[in-house]
């Protein structure tokens, strides 16, 4: 087994103290962090998703492989996040009300700092307010949504709806993203993109701070 799989494995397993272990071994190896991410954390947490929907396993284990998933990537998030890039624009991001997975969305804040943009971090279970209150308060031209479920992603076009009655729509961007999103989807309530994963929304918010402002 090579190391990438040895910390998918172990995230699997449940085992912080292992992913930590394994990853900091990957780093040293001076693998790729983007590999280490996609092919080492990201693919053990997609075996978690199918087993758990197969009911092979059930909520206490994704749990663990959630905190697992954290021990790696607190050892990447430094190797993510470049140092002494100025602010290139300003980001308010969360996860919506009714929904408290946010570890997707923790990597594309990563992503984004990294890229230079100041993120406000709202959380999980945001609800529309927040979103637009806190953008309105800090200034800034996108709003990032994210979603893991089914269930959650009408929030997303409640928050634009809102936007709308209070006259934001069109000043404000909004961008979506999480496993169950589509480009058809983000269309369809009104987004003004849709982003597959932390470098899309790296890619889409630059062109948004770039041409809107
Ligand atoms: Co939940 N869960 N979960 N879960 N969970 C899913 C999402 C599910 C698909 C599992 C399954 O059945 N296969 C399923 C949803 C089914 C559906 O709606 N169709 C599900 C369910 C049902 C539930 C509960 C309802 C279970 C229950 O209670 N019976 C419950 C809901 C709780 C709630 O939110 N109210 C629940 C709870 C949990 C935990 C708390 C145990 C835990 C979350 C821990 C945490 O986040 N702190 C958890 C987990 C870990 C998962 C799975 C296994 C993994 C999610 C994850 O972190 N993936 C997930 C199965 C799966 O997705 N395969 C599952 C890794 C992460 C890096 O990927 O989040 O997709 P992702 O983010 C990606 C992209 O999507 C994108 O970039 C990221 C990096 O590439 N992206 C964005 C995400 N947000 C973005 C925003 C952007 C741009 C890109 O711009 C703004």
């Amino acid at each position: 087994m090579n190391i990438l799989q040895e910390i998918s494995v172990q995230l699997q397993q449940g085992n912080p103290k292992k992913v930590a272990e394994f990853t900091q071994q990957a780093i040293n190896e001076n693998i790729d962090t983007k590999t280490i991410l996609d092919n080492g954390l990201i693919a053990g947490m997609a075996v978690i998703g199918e087993k758990f929907k197969a009911h092979e396993i059930f909520l206490p284990d994704v749990l663990l492989a959630a905190k697992a998933m954290y021990a790696g990537m607190d050892l990447l998030k430094p190797l993510l996040v470049k140092e002494g890039i100025p602010t290139i624009g300003k980001v308010v991001i969360g996860t919506v009300q009714g929904d408290l997975h946010d570890i997707g969305k923790n990597l594309v804040v990563i992503m984004l700092r990294g890229a230079g943009f100041e993120v406000f971090d709202l959380g999980n279970d945001v609800s529309p307010e927040k979103f637009l209150e806190t953008a309105v308060k800090e200034n800034a031209i996108v709003i990032g949504m994210s979603a893991l479920l089914t269930t959650t992603m009408p929030v997303m076009k409640k928050v634009i709806d809102l936007a709308k009655e209070r006259h934001l729509y069109g000043k404000k961007k909004f961008i979506v993203g999480g496993a169950p999103l589509s480009a058809d989807y983000a269309a369809e309530i009104g987004a003004s993109a849709y982003c597959f994963d932390g470098m899309s929304a790296v890619e889409t918010v630059k062109r948004f701070t770039t041409t809107s402002s």
